[in-house]
């Protein structure tokens, strides 16, 4: 038909487009934009490891959402730069914060069991709002600075109940459909995903964002991924310092044992170790700050927590 021509044809522009910024970012911008990061060398180096695969597959960020309260700008204009240099991340955001400070002004006092939220409906109808109002945010701010992006709220996730009588809305993601991420990446936009999933039957459940990314990485493989939070990554709970490296094969049990390691940072930990089995020995997982994404996607040296096996 007219439409589908049409799309097709725009999808072909958009290759071309593409690779055109890819040439000439290559030879320039990025260059002159990273010299204060890392050496010329290590940048395109770096950029020709990037776009040596598929789109979609160079990069998984999983977003805090503290970051998007804290540090909206920050975030976008670094988000914008790689799309600047022809990447394409995909973006998966939280919004814990968000919720609990709606729940706490309507006095709910917000409820988790090891680092899940327990999700009545009353409950879930903020976590959808929230997510919404997130993830419109965070694609404003990036099309404010000319960056194309879609939000993608549903139809990725498939979820059962995790454990309806301790949970209630909380689901376990069994499937993960990549259809829309790979439609939005071939229109030239960034894919901005909530951790949002629904059951088969249509019900919506929560997801922690930690996890949903987790689970994302497993099938789309990405060369890196990276979680940002507010902390720029791991903190050790006894010495208040950040942790450079955890090698998971030796390190594991030990840390699951301390003290410090509850709730969230558990979770974390123990979703980022399955993600981690499920990937070539090579994968690795970034904790960082915003401020340090160039850093750690362009230099040898990188930045924040450093996690693999
Ligand atoms: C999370 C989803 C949001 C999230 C919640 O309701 O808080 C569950 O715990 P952050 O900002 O990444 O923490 N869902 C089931 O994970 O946001």
């Amino acid at each position: 038909s007219y439409i589908q021509h049409q799309l097709s044809t725009a999808g072909r522009l958009n290759g071309v487009a593409r690779a055109y910024i890819r040439y000439n970012s290559t030879r320039s911008t990025v260059i002159q934009l990273l010299n204060n990061i890392g050496s010329k060398r290590e940048v395109e180096q770096y950029l020709r490891y990037f776009t040596s695969v598929d789109s979609q597959q160079f990069a998984v960020i999983k977003v805090g959402g503290a970051i998007i309260t804290q540090n909206l700008n920050e975030l976008a204009s670094s988000l914008a730069f790689l799309n600047h240099v022809g990447l394409f991340p995909i973006v998966l955001h939280g919004t814990g914060p968000q919720i609990n400070e709606i729940l706490e002004a309507e006095g709910v006092v917000p409820e988790y069991i090891d680092g899940i939220r327990i999700t009545d409906s009353k409950t879930m109808s903020v976590v959808r709002r929230c997510f919404l109002e997130q993830n419109l945010k965070l694609v404003d701010a990036l099309e404010k600075q000319g960056v194309r992006a879609r939000p993608i709220t549903g139809g990725v996730f498939t979820a059962e109940y995790l454990d309806k009588d301790k949970y209630q809305l909380v689901g376990k993601i069994k499937k993960v459909d990549n259809t829309p991420i790979e439609a939005s990446i071939q229109a030239g936009a960034l894919p901005i995903l909530t951790s949002l999933a629904e059951t088969p039957d249509g019900q919506i459940l929560n997801v922690n964002a930690d996890v949903a990314a987790g689970e994302l990485a497993r099938v789309i493989q990405p060369l890196k991924i990276v979680y940002l939070n507010e902390k720029g990554g791991l903190i050790h709970g006894e010495s208040g310092e950040k942790i450079s490296v955890i090698n998971l094969d030796e390190e594991y049990d030990s840390l699951m044992k301390q003290p410090w390691v509850k709730y969230g940072t558990k979770l974390k930990i123990k979703e980022i170790r399955d993600l981690l089995m499920h990937l070539p020995r090579s994968s690795s997982v970034a904790i960082i700050s915003t401020g340090d994404l160039q850093k750690e996607l362009f230099t040898d040296s990188g930045a924040g927590t450093m996690i693999r096996r």
